[in-house]
């Protein structure tokens, strides 16, 4: 089971580590690594984060979570298009039949907060899977959630994305690089990163390339700290708006391979 959940997570990024000659798993990771270098979360702080969730695709043990996603709206919810793909659901979004979001809840094992089914999902029809441009879905919840788990989504040229912002990533993956999946909520502290840092990181050829229009760079300078394989589609959130979705990198937590995250603003409509 594990074993699948990892690969299916990984998708193209498997692939390039691979191609790269650096497996996910090999990278340096720091021994308190958590997300990789994190603390744990409380939702009361985090109300926008949600776990999506089948039961019947990845087992009980842990939820059913298989990606983050972050609320925007009482019936909206942001996620990576990469996690809506047919190699992780296995089918199309709404042939999940227990596919929901998990609200106002840290531990995957409690019983906090709601369960809400997801009715609709909008895939952002720029998504290209072989470039990871443009990873972005919106999906529509059957009903509301409280108005106090919106979060506000930064508008491009907002200050939260100039580089050496201070910004906090967060979900339920992987917290060694090694398939240790987290049972409750955790956040890291990174910052928006310079374009340049990504572009040196993944200029493309072997792997994918850094695209600085739809893509937003961030991490940890020193390494350590950094989104991992199952916080996809969870939040980077600066100057407590959202400015990114977990989308793809290189290992985690190594200093020379950031973060790379959707750059919100880039790809969200304005209708959303
Ligand atoms: C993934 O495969 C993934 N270190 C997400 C984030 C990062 C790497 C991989 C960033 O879901």
């Amino acid at each position: 089971m594990r074993g699948s959940l990892i690969r299916a997570l990984t998708g193209a990024l498997g692939l390039i580590t691979a191609a790269a000659g650096q497996l996910a798993t090999a990278g340096p990771v720091a021994a308190d690594s958590v997300v990789v270098g994190g603390r744990p979360a409380r939702i009361t702080d985090a109300p926008w984060v949600v776990a999506l969730s089948s039961r019947d695709r990845f087992g009980g043990t842990r939820a059913g979570q298989f990606c983050g996603g972050v609320v925007v709206a009482p019936t909206k919810v942001l996620t990576a298009a990469h996690c809506l793909g047919r190699e992780v659901l296995g089918g199309e979004p709404w042939e999940v039949r227990d596919f929901v979001a998990i609200a106002g809840r840290a531990a995957l094992s409690g019983h906090e907060g709601q369960e809400v089914r997801i009715s609709d999902a909008w895939v952002n029809p720029d998504y290209d899977p072989t470039t990871n441009s443009g990873d972005l879905a919106v999906l529509t919840l059957v009903s509301a959630l409280p108005q106090s788990y919106v979060i506000g989504v930064a508008r491009s040229g907002d200050a939260a994305y100039a580089s050496g912002t201070e910004a906090d990533v967060y979900g339920w993956g992987d917290t060694t690089g090694n398939g240790a999946y987290a049972s409750a909520l955790r956040t890291a502290r990174v910052q928006v990163l310079p374009d340049s840092a990504c572009e040196r990181a993944y200029p493309g050829g072997f792997g994918v390339r850094y695209q600085r229009g739809t893509m937003l760079c961030a991490g940890d300078p020193r390494g350590g700290k950094d989104a991992c394989q199952g916080d996809s589609g969870g939040p980077l959130v600066a100057k407590g708006l959202l400015v990114g979705l977990v989308s793809w990198g290189s290992g985690c937590g190594q200093a020379e391979n950031p973060g790379v995250y959707t750059r919100v603003s880039a790809v969200l409509p304005e209708h959303f």
